[in-house]
């Protein structure tokens, strides 16, 4: 596979306009984009830091990935996302040399990107995703 760079870092928050208020008021970040992504259980903000970006997550359902997660472990980093050239690829390739995945194919993720995890018991502990254009 090929990794560019990190594509996004995934943090779960409790309440997204509190969060928002504290990477731009606190941090001088500008939130440029607001999206739910409803097959993620998800509503996201987005912040640009260089190429990487910072994507607030808050819950929309307390059975989603993020609503499971902070009950469990409360707000805070929740994953790391790369660029990659071909999201299909990566997947097959990790799982190939023996990484357990979430997703066997890439789908649709926010900003109309193709996107793809690999399980946090087989990644030492972080969720991984891959990221990618096509
Ligand atoms: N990072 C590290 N470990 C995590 C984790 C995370 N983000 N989320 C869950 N885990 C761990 C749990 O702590 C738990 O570990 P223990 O068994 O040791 O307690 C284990 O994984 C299973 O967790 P669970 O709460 O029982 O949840 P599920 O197995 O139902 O789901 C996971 C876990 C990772 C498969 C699921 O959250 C998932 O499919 N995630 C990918 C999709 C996603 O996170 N979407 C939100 C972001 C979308 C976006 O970027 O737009």
């Amino acid at each position: 596979m090929n990794i560019s760079h990190i594509e996004h870092i995934g943090i779960a928050v409790s309440d997204l306009d509190e969060a928002i208020a504290y990477y731009r008021d606190q941090l001088g970040l500008k939130c440029y984009a607001i999206e739910e992504v409803a097959d993620q259980k998800v509503k996201t903000a987005f912040f640009k830091v260089g190429d990487t970006k910072i994507e607030l997550l808050e819950s929309t359902d307390p059975e989603g990935p993020v609503g499971k997660f902070i009950e469990k472990k409360g707000p805070g980093v929740h994953h790391i996302a790369f660029a990659v050239d071909n999201v299909d690829e990566s997947l097959s390739e990790a799982e190939s040399n023996g990484v357990r995945l979430i997703d066997k194919q890439k789908r649709k993720g926010a900003e109309g990107l193709s996107i793809g995890f690999l399980h946090p018991k087989s990644t030492l502990g972080v969720l991984t995703e891959f990221c990618g254009e096509e």
